[in-house]
């Protein structure tokens, strides 16, 4: 195999954020940026010779040619073996899972997830370690740390490799097998869930699914899982080919995004369960007809009902949730008398908890939840769980939802977005809140009292490593929270998130609006923070 060694010269912008590295295809199209990025992640594997490596992405523009410069450059590397999606497709969990069946030293991942796509628009790559999740901070800072020094980079002169068909390719000891993107994944749904019953539900004639794609990734996982092995009639996945483009949309499952499917569950003769998934497969959103469940108490629903799913015969170890996600999860941790940790965003911070077996299920209010079985939130599996938990409870999604928050009182949650606003206006408003802090303990505001106001600090209790400044909270002796922080995903200037909860014990409340019940904490929020004047927006860009 003839190796060439290709000078360039160092990027300073490689830092991976929240979840890999984001930014506008066009940066990655500048010379040698992508492959500098990925030569960087090879040189902080020490391990590659000999080794396999999984690859695939989200479909988006730019995956194409995008993997077949990384088959080249891991060749270059000394992998020998590479499992490839077919088409360059593989979704973030089905890579997560692969991982793991096959004991690879790790995978990459070519998505921004549920940010746009197209030449305009955003290209994003990760790494993922032998556990099948996503890189720790650790080897994130030093990949990065590397690509600010990098001078060269090693690509191997191979022809272009066919991806349509599935197959082994050998070149030169090098073996590239062209993998079903679908197969592995849908094995392994099959051993946690029970389809037997979701079948009969589906074959009752009584219930029906839609599920928005949204032009992403989980649309062939949807159609053969949900329309050819369990049953939904023909159809009932929407949006189901994967576009370069998303069709021109945000794949983001959440209200404001998935607006074709929200209108189907808004309208008469909704389907009994509404559900979407983004980009890149890992996100879900969960819908009854007329009815939103939060992530968060989605996240609550799953810990509290696992042990009655084929996949968790023992229950739970322990649960976990990213801080600003509600404390929902928290009171069922509590009754299960199991513990529920508070990590920082990012499904990396659960990998340790997952791996020593501290946790069995893991969330965030991001649309994000996932188990044990991959390193990474899985859309699609929580959305078979939920088919799964309403074929054993023959109850309808609201129901379930409303009987959860009568044993474990509601907490009322919605989060605030302010996208691509200044970036050193937005920063200013953090560093504020930091210095005020200790003044602001002991304020009051109508009926608020805020007890404390920090910065969210995490030891990870496995290998004592300190993440700081992860968000701040400012905590009221109601046990309402609002947390703030900025995002670590966004690819233009920067996105303030703010998040509201507010817990009711009531069951004569559980119905009322959640704008109604958190407004007090929204007008608090705008008086200490000013962030509106300060940000010049009157509104946020999304609400969910
Ligand atoms: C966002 C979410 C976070 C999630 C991350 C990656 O990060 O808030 O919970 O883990 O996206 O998800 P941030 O830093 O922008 O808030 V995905 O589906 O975009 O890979
Ligand atoms: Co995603």
């Amino acid at each position: 195999m003839h190796i060439k060694t290709i000078t360039s010269q160092p990027y300073s912008d490689q830092k991976p954020g929240t979840s890999g590295l984001r930014k506008k295809v066009r940066v990655f199209q500048q010379p040698h940026y992508l492959e500098n990025f990925v030569q960087s992640i090879f040189n902080c594997l020490d391990d590659i010779e000999g080794q396999t490596l999984v690859l695939g992405g989200d479909g988006r523009y730019y995956n194409k040619t995008a993997i077949q410069i990384i088959i080249k450059m891991a060749a270059a590397a000394g992998f020998k073996r590479l499992l490839v999606g077919q088409n360059g497709l593989l979704s973030t969990p089905a890579v997560s899972i692969l991982i793991r069946k096959y004991q690879t030293l790790g995978g990459i991942i070519l998505s921004a997830s549920h940010n746009p796509g197209g030449p305009d628009d955003d290209f994003g790559i990760k790494y993922n370690t032998r556990n099948g999740g996503p890189a720790p901070e650790t080897i994130t800072d030093h990949i990065y740390d590397i690509s600010c020094s990098l001078t060269e980079y090693k690509i191997a002169e191979l022809p272009d490799t066919d991806l349509e068909r599935c197959g082994i390719t050998c070149v030169e000891g090098l073996e590239i097998e062209v993998i079903d993107p679908v197969t592995d994944y849908a094995e392994l749904m099959e051993h946690l869930f029970d389809f037997n019953s979701i079948k009969s539900l589906f074959g009752s004639g009584h219930f029906s699914i839609c599920f928005d794609a949204m032009h992403a990734i989980t649309g062939p996982y949807a159609i053969e899982i949900l329309e050819h092995r369990l049953g939904a009639i023909a159809g009932s996945v929407i949006n189901a080919s994967p576009l370069e483009d998303f069709g021109g949309h945000h794949p983001d499952p959440n209200l404001a995004h998935a607006t074709e499917l929200v209108t189907k569950m808004n309208g008469c003769k909704a389907p009994d369960l509404g559900a979407a998934s983004d980009g890149d497969g890992d996100r879900n959103m969960v819908l009854g007809p007329n009815f939103f469940i939060t992530p968060s108490d989605s996240l609550a629903v799953i810990a509290a009902n696992a042990h009655l799913l084929p996949g968790y015969p023992n229950g739970l170890s322990g649960v976990a949730r990213s801080m600003p996600t509600s404390m929902a999860v928290d009171r069922v941790a509590e009754r299960l008398g199991i513990v529920s940790y508070e990590t920082p965003t990012g499904w990396k911070f659960f990998g340790n908890l997952l791996d020593t077996g501290r946790i069995t299920i893991c969330g965030e209010e991001s649309f994000g939840t996932g188990s044990d079985h991959t390193r990474e939130k899985d859309g699609l599996w929580a959305v078979l769980f939920w088919l799964n938990l309403i074929a054993i409870k023959q109850k309808s999604v609201e129901t379930i939802m409303l009987e959860h928050w009568q044993q474990y009182g509601r907490n009322f949650y919605c989060r605030y977005d302010y996208e691509g606003v200044d970036k050193t206006a937005a920063e200013s408003i953090m560093q504020d809140l930091r210095k005020n802090s200790a003044e602001l303990a002991g304020t009051r505001y109508g009926n608020y009292l805020i007890m404390t106001c920090d910065d969210f600090r995490y030891t990870d209790p496995v290998d004592n490593s300190v993440s700081e400044h992860q968000g701040i909270r400012i905590l009221f002796d109601n046990g309402a929270r609002i947390v703030l922080r900025l995002s670590g995903t966004g690819t233009v200037g920067a996105t303030l998130r703010l998040y509201f909860e507010q817990y009711e014990y009531d069951p004569q409340k559980h119905k009322l609006d959640t704008p109604e019940i958190l407004q007090p904490l929204i007008e608090i929020a705008r008086e200490i923070t000013q962030l509106e004047k300060k940000l010049g927006r009157d509104q946020p860009s999304v609400i969910t």
